[in-house]
């Protein structure tokens, strides 16, 4: 199924329906995307696995400590949709992949996105590094999910420990969730949304402050009387 034959049955038919918004999860390698799309999303989400091999799981961003079960990983996106029926909103979905090697698709991913959750692992808090440096440097609004799995071993961080550790600025949102869990997902979407909001109310606070007022029509008609 191709994700436009999704979006296509979702065009609004009237003023009442709900508006459609874009959202990115993304994150480093194996902390929790697709299974956060397949948790909350009400269609059948579209996912494009392959099965990891010993050469895609070997170093650096793509550590399988923790995740040693983990047989397949993303190689293009995750597509899944929800319905917010309360703010009258359709959450349009997207995951990216988390290996390093597909990160080109990110910038296609994030086209026209409203804002992003960044999930982290709680047990490679740093892996997702990469993405808050991605989604701030293009000034796209994010939170940080921070996935807790279900490890006996795995150090439970608090909000803060995640903000300083990430160097976050003040008014980003920090969550604690369960990616697995379809309400904890929900919470965290809903989180983003309010938070994406915000941020552009003020940005249009700030671009109203900074834009000149229009030349007077007054002015420019006792202009031309003077030549008169
Ligand atoms: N034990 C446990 N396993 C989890 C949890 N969340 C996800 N997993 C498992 O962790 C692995 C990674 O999940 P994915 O959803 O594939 O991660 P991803 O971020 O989409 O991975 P990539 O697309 O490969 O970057 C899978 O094997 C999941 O079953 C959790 O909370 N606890
Ligand atoms: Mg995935």
């Amino acid at each position: 199924m191709c994700w436009r034959q999704c979006l296509r049955g979702y065009e609004p038919m009237s003023s009442d329906d709900p508006i459609a918004l874009k959202i990115v999860v993304g994150g480093g390698f194996g902390v929790g995307k697709t299974t956060m799309i397949g948790a909350v999303s009400e269609i059948k989400p579209l996912s494009t696995e392959e099965t990891l091999t010993s050469a895609s799981s070997g170093t650096g961003t793509d550590r399988l400590e923790g995740i040693e079960n983990k047989a397949t990983t993303t190689v293009a996106l995750d597509f899944g949709r929800i319905t917010l029926q309360k703010q009258n909103l359709v959450l349009l979905l997207f995951g990216t992949p988390g290996q390093q090697r597909f990160w080109f698709t990110w910038d296609d991913l994030s086209l026209g996105a409203i804002g992003a959750v960044v999930l982290a692992d709680t047990r490679r808090l740093l892996d997702c590094f990469a993405a808050v440096e991605y989604f701030e440097s293009r000034d796209v609004p994010f939170v940080v999910a921070v996935n807790e799995f279900d490890a006996d071993d795995a150090y439970r961080y608090s909000s803060e420990e995640v903000r300083e550790a990430l160097e976050l600025r003040a008014d980003v949102p920090v969550l604690l969730c369960d990616a697995r869990d379809p309400a904890s997902a929900k919470h965290v979407l809903v989180s983003l949304v309010s938070y994406a909001h915000s941020v552009s109310l003020r940005r249009a606070r700030e671009r109203a402050v900074h834009t000149p007022p229009p030349a007077s029509p007054l002015q420019h008609s006792s202009d031309l009387g003077a030549t008169s």
